[in-house]
């Protein structure tokens, strides 16, 4: 990747960060862990790879994205606002009555969400299901769908994994958020996944791990994972290593980071450690 596009996606990701802890900070309270470990992902996608076109979010011909860890859904409208989806104001009424950004994604009411998710265990499922519409149309669009470690627990995942493997789902590409803890504490205590990566390829799927928060090793292995598609026809798994609640300093890596009260001075400090002092 060439340096002045890692350093505007690193910029991107900064702005995300900061979005979603002042959207979180100013309600009150919400799954500010989960929410910051998959800010890089979304500044990638949504800033290079991505197909979309904000005037025009229900656009035939764009790529989707289901984030079917729908707790994450602030960092999803955070990277939605920076896109140019919908003005920035609205990351203020997050999850408040009347709101058009619910705590969870709803595809309903958001410009720029496909898929409404906080079920966890159903968003591969719903990924799967897109790319083979995709197919019946004849188009070429990309699905992508995220994941957490912990929602890996849920049987759906394995279903949805051997579907798309089945039918040779070429452009669905996935990605694990593997921040190593759950609701309930770290994901290897609570149900160990074990490899991750070689689960994966033995459900039939290309599998890579790269770090979560490289905003370089992400797009390449985007890249490669399309180029695989291509050539062999199988779906692709991304594992990102991750840190729950990442950049912020009052919770990073920390469990209770799951879903917190925070309070809007924590969230403005935090703010200003990634730079963004006075500045949003
Ligand atoms: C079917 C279902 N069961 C339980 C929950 C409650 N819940 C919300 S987030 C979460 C933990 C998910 O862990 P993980 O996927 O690792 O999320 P992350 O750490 O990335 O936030 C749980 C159990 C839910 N949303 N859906």
């Amino acid at each position: 990747m060439r340096a002045d596009d890692r350093s505007r996606l690193e910029e991107a990701a900064r702005e995300i960060r900061a979005l979603t802890l002042d959207a979180i900070g100013f309600l009150g309270v919400g799954h500010v862990g989960g929410a910051l470990s998959v800010v890089e992902l979304l500044a990638v996608l949504y800033h290079q790879v991505m197909r979309v076109d904000p005037a025009d979010p229900r656009w035939e011909g764009r790529d989707r994205l289901v984030l079917s860890k729908g707790h994450a859904g602030p960092a999803l409208y955070a990277a939605l606002a920076t896109r140019g989806f919908f003005p920035r104001e609205w990351l203020h009424t997050l999850n408040k009555g009347g709101t058009r950004l619910p705590s969870h994604c709803d595809r309903n009411r958001t410009p720029g969400v496909d898929m409404t998710t906080g079920s966890l265990g159903q968003g591969l499922s719903a990924a799967v299901g897109i790319a083979l519409a995709n197919r019946l149309d004849g188009r070429s669009n990309m699905v992508y769908a995220v994941l957490g470690d912990g929602e890996s627990d849920e049987g759906q995942v394995w279903e949805a994994a051997m579907a798309a493997s089945q039918f040779r789902l070429s452009r669905l590409v996935a990605f694990t958020d593997c921040n190593k803890l759950q609701i309930d504490g770290p994901t290897a205590e609570v149900m160990d996944l074990g490899d991750l990566g070689a689960k994966w390829a033995a459900f039939g799927w290309y599998a890579q791990r790269v770090d979560g928060h490289d905003v370089a090793a992400i797009a390449e292995a985007v890249g490669r994972a399309a180029a695989e598609g291509a050539s062999s026809g199988r779906p692709s798994m991304i594992v990102l290593d991750t840190v729950k609640g990442k950049g912020a300093s009052f919770c990073e890596g920390q469990a209770s980071s799951h879903n917190m009260n925070l309070d809007y001075e924590t969230a403005k400090k935090a703010i200003a450690e990634l730079g963004f002092g006075g500045r949003i």
